[in-house]
């Protein structure tokens, strides 16, 4: 496999693509339809080019090249990462075992359905933020937007590659469907409930990077400990490019909570609208919606589709190779979040069956970083409000919590107070209404919206007031 990547070609890969001419073909005929997806369901802009960064080695160093490229322009490909020597599963009842290199069997619709599972959020992620470039705060941020969506294209490319390389027609024909069922649709809806709601303005794009996509950079993580090789290598590479997407959601709501916090202290005051900027008791509900929404993309607390997953070697837990257990867990047990007898509890389970709590505990101790970083911006500015995660148990639809009506500060309610409450806790019409007439574009180098500061850098050494975009 070469290491460089070949951009001359129709699809730029590093997997040998042109020595396997039926896959090629597939994929090349796949093309056109991923194009045609991109320019209905892709990002609505009037740019002539965007500084993008662009996937050129797999290599530890240099991966990406930057440049200004017309978004129509944009080159996806299918990049592994690279692997030294023989890799062995390293959990579940195969470990030991050398990786498979091809699919067994009998884990055959397993597989499929995480990697469909998988392939599916990526352009439901950026048919969610189409039309978030007619109001961009910055030339800056526009840049990020696309840079974001491009890469989430990408993704979707590498979970195509995997279905069409490895699963045959059943595989072509999911590859299909990743670009029939659309986000919000009500005919064909994307699969994760996340994935169908709106992102609106940029206060949801930021907690949506923060939020969501760290969900995936937890889900990825997992996949990157499979025994299926070229799911794991595939997945290494995707954490790579996600990690600016997660740097977009933090410095986003860092930057909204700094000008915030300005504003409160210029002006005294709590109620920072009149000044065109968002209260912190807003930005404190979107963080209960989309923490709660996105803690739902983790699955029941118990649930045996997990416990199969890591038994057979599919998907692994977080960090898994460093772990000091034995890896295969059947003789472990567990406590998960229950509800019982009407009250918020605990109750001891396989630790198997408890997986998707397991990886969501460490999901949830990476967001209260991004809370943390937060509350010092706003100790910094001598401010005694914080901002706070709500309870895993507030506004969930899947698993213990489902149906139960619990407040962002644990309390099982009725139902009704719960209902009567909640405009205070989760964005109200009034609150969306807000923020949307906040979303004016400011297209004009070196300027910036009144509801965030500046970044403290640009990209690749850039300045701020670089131009990121040329708009046409
Ligand atoms: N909405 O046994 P359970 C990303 C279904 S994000 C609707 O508890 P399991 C990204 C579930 O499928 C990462 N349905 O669940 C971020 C199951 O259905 P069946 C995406 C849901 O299987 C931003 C049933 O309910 N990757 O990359 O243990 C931008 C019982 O569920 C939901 C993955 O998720 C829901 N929220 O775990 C771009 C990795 N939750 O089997 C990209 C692949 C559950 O009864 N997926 N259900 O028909 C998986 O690992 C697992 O399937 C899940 C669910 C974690 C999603």
């Amino acid at each position: 496999m070469s290491q460089g990547i070949d951009y001359t070609e129709r699809i730029p890969n590093n997997v040998d693509l042109h020595e396997d001419r039926r896959l090629q073909r597939a994929l090349e005929s796949w093309q056109p339809k991923f194009l045609t997806w991109w320019g209905d369901m892709g990002p609505v802009h009037m740019t002539r080019d965007v500084y993008l960064r662009t996937a050129i080695n797999v290599g530890r160093d240099g991966w990406a090249q930057f440049g200004h490229v017309a978004l129509s322009d944009y080159r996806w490909g299918i990049f592994l990462a690279e692997r030294g020597g023989e890799r062995r599963i390293a959990f579940g009842e195969h470990k030991g075992e050398p990786a498979w290199q091809q699919v067994p069997g009998e884990y055959r619709s397993a597989l499929q359905r995480l990697i469909v599972i998988q392939g599916d959020t990526e352009p439901a992620s950026v048919e969610q933020q189409r039309n978030l470039g007619a109001t961009a705060p910055s030339l800056y941020d526009l840049r990020n937007l696309f840079q974001v969506n491009v890469e989430e294209g990408r993704h979707l490319w590498a979970m195509v590659y995997l279905l069409h390389a490895y699963f045959g027609r059943e595989g072509r024909e999911e590859a299909e469907a990743l670009l029939q069922r659309n986000s919000g649709s009500v005919d064909s809806p994307r699969i994760l409930g996340a994935f169908n709601e709106e992102t609106p303005d940029w206060l949801s794009f930021f907690m949506f990077t923060y939020f969501t996509d760290r969900d995936g950079k937890y889900q990825l993580g997992t996949l990157k400990e499979s025994a299926f090789d070229p799911l794991s290598r595939t997945c290494e590479f995707m954490l790579k490019e996600e990690s600016h997407h997660m740097f977009v959601g933090t410095a986003g709501v860092d930057r909204i909570v700094e000008r915030t916090a300005q504003l409160m202290v210029e002006h005294e005051t709590d109620d920072v609208s009149p000044y065109g900027a968002i209260p912190l008791r807003t930005i404190q509900k979107y963080i209960n919606f989309h923490y709660s929404v996105s803690l739902d993309l983790f699955g029941s607390e118990t649930s045996t589709n997990v416990a199969n997953y890591f038994t057979a070697g599919l998907k692994g837990r977080w960090s898994e190779e460093r772990r000091t257990d034995d890896h295969v867990l059947t003789e472990r047990s567990v406590f998960v979040d229950a509800v019982v007898d009407g009250e918020i509890g605990r109750v001891e389970v396989p630790a198997l069956i408890g997986l998707n709590q397991d990886l969501r505990d460490a999901y949830i101790t990476d967001c209260q970083t991004g809370v943390n970083r937060w509350n010092r911006l706003l100790t910094e500015a001598g401010l005694p409000q914080r901002l706070m995660l709500p309870h895993v148990g507030f506004n969930r639809r899947v698993g213990a919590f489902a149906g139960v009506s619990i407040s962002p500060t644990g309390e099982v309610l009725p139902a009704e107070d719960w209902q009567a409450r909640r405009t205070a806790w989760l964005p109200s019409d009034v609150d969306k209404t807000f923020v949307r007439s906040l979303m004016r574009p400011v297209y004009e180098r070196g300027k910036i919206a009144s509801w965030l500061a500046p970044p403290r850098n640009g990209i690749n050494g850039k300045p701020f007031d670089y131009e990121y975009v040329h708009l046409t």
